[in-house]
């Protein structure tokens, strides 16, 4: 056993959707990579550049409003730093797809150059969306072509197969599937797709995923932790629940917590986005 998680989950229709980008990559002039920015780090598609070929990528950050910008906008200047570039949307809003073509265009100004030279005039560019499960992919390519064309969902595994979507003549996007990839990293990363509902809930046992949020935002957001549950110390787990519960009218009969709409209650409230202002990844992990 490495030292990567035992938490064997991989579906078989993540191979597929592996299997179907390589045999369509030759199509993409360039790659947006979306991700969720509440988790900027384990979001990321393991070995993305295995997939795509050295085509031209660039980073969308997703949720924006969800998440801590401190934190995470020091993601965004790393992997800047890097030469990744970098588009940031909150797509619970109208957006400004120009930020995201222009800077298309920009990467591919050399390539369409050469082409132009040559007396080719290519009028379309292609770009495959991809990203893990539930990061906003589909709901990207709707805001881009200003109608709802992609089905969205908010839970993993909503989009089934690869779809080409054009956006008016100059654009077409290739939406696809969440990935993941076989072995999840670490515990925490595992942790961090199941808080934000990259990874399905059968995955992990739930009450394991509810402690790791608590846990999470007593170590870093605390203020959020007591104002939203009351909860102001975790030494004791069944006081945290017994808080909670009994703050929410969550009583069973002869007034016994109970504990399974406490663990449901905190999962859904990351889910439904009713806790902003919070990034799991921190920079301080960030390794090369
Ligand atoms: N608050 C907020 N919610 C978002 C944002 N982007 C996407 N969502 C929500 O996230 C959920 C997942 O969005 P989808 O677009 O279906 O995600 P996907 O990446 O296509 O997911 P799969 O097809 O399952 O891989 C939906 O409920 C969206 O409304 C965002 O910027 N902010
Ligand atoms: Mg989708």
């Amino acid at each position: 056993m490495d030292n990567k998680t035992n938490i064997n989950w991989y579906p078989g229709h993540m191979a597929k959707t592996r299997r179907q980008i390589k045999e369509n990559i030759s199509l993409v002039d360039i790659v947006y990579e979306v991700i969720d920015a509440r988790i900027p780090m384990s979001s990321r598609v393991d070995d993305l550049s295995a997939l795509i070929n050295n085509k031209p990528h660039i980073l969308v950050f997703t949720k924006y409003d969800l998440c801590d910008k401190n934190e995470t906008d020091k993601f965004i200047e790393k992997y800047e730093e890097k030469g990744i570039p970098v588009i940031v949307y909150d797509l619970s809003k109208n957006i400004n797809p120009s930020l995201l073509i222009n800077k298309s265009n920009d990467l591919l100004k050399e390539k369409l150059d050469k082409l132009r030279e040559k007396g080719l005039k290519k009028d379309t560019i292609r770009a495959l969306v991809v990203g893990i499960p539930n990061a906003g992919k589909s709901t990207l390519i709707n805001k881009i072509v200003g109608k709802n064309i992609a089905i969205t969902g908010n839970k993993p595994g909503v989009t089934k197969n690869l779809n080409w979507v054009r956006v008016g003549k100059n654009i077409e996007l290739l939406d696809s599937p969440g990935i993941l990839w076989p072995r999840l990293n670490n515990e925490t990363e595992a942790l961090n797709l199941a808080s934000t509902t990259a990874i399905k809930e059968e995955v992990l046992p739930k009450e394991r995923i509810a402690v790791y949020i608590i846990e999470f935002l007593f170590k870093y957001y605390p203020e959020i932790l007591n104002e939203k549950y009351g909860v102001t110390n975790i030494d004791d787990f069944d006081d945290v629940y017994e808080t909670i519960g009994k703050k929410r009218g969550f009583l069973m009969k002869g007034g016994v917590v109970d504990y399974d709409r406490v663990t449901d209650l905190v999962i859904n409230d990351i889910k439904q986005g009713k806790i902003k202002g919070i990034t799991f990844d921190r920079i301080e992990n960030y390794e090369s």
